[in-house]
């Protein structure tokens, strides 16, 4: 990009901050303008998030997000794991940044995707809980919900979701198509998705007839490579919402576990998710073949901790719980950023950061002005400068197992087993396993946790606090 173009853009990144300020919303949007404006060129390209196109306008990145579907954060080697094999994402978090401090949006997934599209936590989110609607599908999200895919669709993006979607059933007023998305292939439910060897998908509106023998994850990247090569011209939005490693265990081949003497169990699981490991590796190839690489920037996250609790791999590595837990392991997701000649290549990042604040990153990516507040930040300067800022408390709820609470405040965890309950209380920086509950020690953090638990959530009237019966 020419210094013309640069000094236009980053005036109009001014402009955008000061309406910002005024409006008290992204402190760190100025911050990362004021850093901006000291840096050197080195700094200033990489803070540049747009590169431009043939006919000599900037044109922002691609934004290609892979969410795994129950991958726990000690599942691949970058993470830790090591039995299961993940070359590839390995090799994708070398290129790029590994996030150990990353969250998804909830403990499973209709809440945890419901906060990723809309920049909400999970307090002031439509969707709190999975609600399923028969014969197929999950309770819609309200008709005027913005979403992510409405924002990159606002920036000129073309917009894909492929993979899984379980934000409201068919006919309903929140499918992808009614919520930003010019493209989706897929399951619309997440309860038959399930099943990996599915009788029926969907393109859009229409209903695909399968054999019941194509193993649908392999259909998703098919779907998805092919996704990539016909906007390769265009900026695009490419929301990868794979299956794999959710139940039931299926997989084509066990490869390349067939010789392991493990339980088949435990070898289809890993055999999924190695598949969806070469499958992520699949896409990189692509990229680079198309000359993408340093105009693409690749998110990966999971939208929940591990399903599973086997003794063999430790798929939540050093942290408590899983899925269906508020602990870290049932939240803390293994996330990975990737966008050479951007992000720093191999760097690991300790910024706390969760799926509702997917939506104002994009905002600041692509230079817009969000039309109502999120709960979220933009971790830009993170992704691009390997900067810590200070995010605001983290919220999350649960209500399957009657209603429970958690927040992150700094360095602190809390913790309720039901709303009245007493406060469980960690320090996630002595103690990110959360194994001493310090309530009894901090009376003064406690009470800023009870306050924040007051004032943190929306009544949901889908969701109606339920305690469980003592
Ligand atoms: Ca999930």
């Amino acid at each position: 990009m020419d210094r013309q173009s640069l000094r236009e853009q980053l005036i109009r990144r001014a402009v955008h901050s000061a309406v910002f300020s005024m409006l008290g919303l992204l402190a760190f949007d100025v911050m990362g303008l004021v850093s901006e404006a000291r840096a050197n060129d080195e700094s200033e390209r990489k803070a540049n998030a747009q590169q431009v196109a043939p006919d000599g306008k900037p044109r922002p990145p691609n934004v290609v997000l892979i969410l795994a579907d129950d991958l726990g954060y000690g599942d691949l080697g970058c993470f830790g794991q090591k039995l299961i094999r993940t070359p590839h994402l390995d090799r994708l978090a070398a290129q790029g940044m590994r996030f150990t401090q990353a969250y998804a949006g909830a403990t499973v997934c209709a809440p945890s995707r419901c906060c990723l599209m809309t920049g909400l936590h999970g307090g002031h989110a439509s969707i709190r809980g999975n609600q399923e609607v028969k014969p197929e599908g999950q309770i819609p999200m309200p008709a005027d919900t913005f979403t992510i895919a409405h924002l990159m669709k606002r920036a000129g993006y073309d917009t894909g979701l492929i993979g899984k979607w379980g934000l409201g059933h068919p006919g309903s007023n929140s499918t992808p198509d009614k919520m930003g998305f010019d493209y989706f292939f897929g399951y619309n439910c997440q309860r038959m998705a399930h099943e990996h060897y599915p009788p029926t998908l969907w393109r859009n509106q229409e209903v695909v007839q399968l054999d019941g023998k194509s193993y649908s994850h392999d259909l998703l990247t098919e779907e998805a490579l092919q996704f990539i090569r016909d906007h390769r011209q265009r900026p695009f939005f490419l929301d990868l919402s794979y299956t794999l490693p959710h139940q039931k265990l299926q997989v084509p081949d066990l490869a390349p576990y067939e010789a392991e003497t493990w339980d088949s169990n435990l070898k289809t699981l890993a055999a999924m998710i190695t598949r969806l490991d070469r499958d992520v590796g699949r896409l990189m190839s692509l990229l680079g073949e198309l000359n993408l690489d340093t105009q693409t920037l690749v998110i990966f996250a999971s939208d929940n901790g591990a399903a599973y609790n086997d003794s063999l791999f430790a798929h939540s590595g050093d942290l408590r719980g899983r899925k269906r837990d508020l602990y870290e392991g049932g939240i803390r997701s293994p996330s990975i950023a990737r966008w050479p000649d951007h992000i720093p290549a191999g760097d690991t990042s300790t910024q706390v950061w969760t799926f509702w604040d997917v939506m104002p990153t994009l905002a600041a990516l692509t230079g817009q002005v969000l039309p109502t507040k999120g709960d979220g930040i933009s971790i830009l300067p993170a992704l691009l400068q390997n900067q810590v800022v200070e995010h605001p408390p983290l919220y999350f709820e649960f209500h399957e197992r009657g209603f429970q609470q958690a927040a992150r405040i700094k360095n602190w965890k809390g913790i309720r087993q039901s709303s009245k309950g007493p406060l469980e209380l960690y320090d996630l920086e002595r103690d990110v396993a959360e194994t001493t509950n310090v309530a009894a020690t901090h009376p003064e953090v406690v009470a800023e946790f009870e306050a924040y638990f007051r004032e943190a959530r929306v009544e949901n009237p889908l969701w109606p606090i339920k305690d469980k019966a003592r």
